[in-house]
């Protein structure tokens, strides 16, 4: 097939690009300036760190397939996807980067005709490069992985984030967070949705979940779940996630319970 050879040329060469920003982010972190950071609001902090690298990916990403458009933050936010689309962030867990919480990642999907066909989320500081390309696996590094074999949500280890400019469902919210610490194992909160994902992918958290992202921040780590045995839905278990801003992703094992347990209390108020 056209596609998957295609793909299969580009992945290394897209692991190597994504390797360079992932160093420019360690580089500049050292150096960094908090006084440099640009306020857009109190909740939102956007560093020059962003900018650039998202500069780098869009150059190099652009001579690598020359036809393709870019669905990102900074630069080309668009609602749509073209025949050959990157979405992309540059740095996810932009808070964790200004406060240097150690965890923030570089985020790449590629869409071939509207499908994701590879993602990758790279964690530079500890040089976890998670990667899939569709119907051929994910890895983490040379390893292949597969989601946890948790198969009950008492058992169960999840990950979210909490909403930060749409509190719309906050109560809903809150109240399912205080459900769900009760009935499982309890929630992590990492702080780059991207990393959230990569984790389930992995297994270390069974499953994730959260409102408000948008496509840039759960393309690259929606492709990697599911390549790992996987599941990903909306909050009402449809498979729109890049553009409905609610994703819940998990070992496929616990999906449906975690959705009945959900439903029961975000939808009922
Ligand atoms: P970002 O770091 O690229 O902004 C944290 O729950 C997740 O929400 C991160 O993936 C983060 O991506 C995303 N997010 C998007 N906008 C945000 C904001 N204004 N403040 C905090 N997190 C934000
Ligand atoms: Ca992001």
């Amino acid at each position: 097939m056209r596609n998957e050879s295609l793909i299969e040329t580009l992945m290394p060469k897209v692991i190597e690009i994504v390797q360079e920003v992932g160093d420019f982010i360690i580089t500049e972190r050292r150096n960094f300036d908090m006084k440099r950071v640009e306020e857009k609001s109190p909740r939102n902090l956007v560093s020059y760190v962003d900018k650039t690298a998202e500069e780098m990916l869009i150059d190099e990403l652009s001579l690598l397939l020359p036809n393709s458009t870019f669905v990102s933050e900074e630069f080309h936010s668009i609602e749509i996807l073209d025949e050959l689309s990157w979405i992309i962030d540059p740095l996810d867990g932009t808070t964790n980067f200004v406060h240097n919480f150690p965890l923030y990642t570089v985020s790449i999907a590629l869409a071939i005709e509207q499908e994701l066909m590879l993602g990758i989320v790279y964690d530079p500081l500890h040089k976890e490069m998670f990667h899939a390309i569709r119907e051929h696996g994910a890895y983490l590094n040379e390893r292949q992985i597969h989601v946890s074999k948790t198969n009950s949500l008492n058992d169960s280890l999840w990950a979210t984030g909490f909403p930060y400019q749409d509190f719309g469902k906050l109560k809903e919210y809150v109240d399912f967070f205080y459900h769900l610490i009760k009935v499982s194992h309890g929630v992590r909160r990492l702080g780059s949705a991207a990393a959230d994902l990569a984790w389930t992918a992995c297994g270390r958290v069974d499953g994730f979940y959260e409102y408000g992202l948008s496509p840039w921040d759960v393309a690259g780590g929606v492709i990697i779940v599911q390549e790992a045995g996987g599941k990903i839905t909306n909050f009402t278990g449809g498979e729109e996630v890049l553009f409905s801003k609610e994703i819940i992703a998990s070992n496929n094992l616990i999906h449906d319970e975690f959705l009945d347990n959900f439903e029961k209390i975000y939808f009922s108020i």
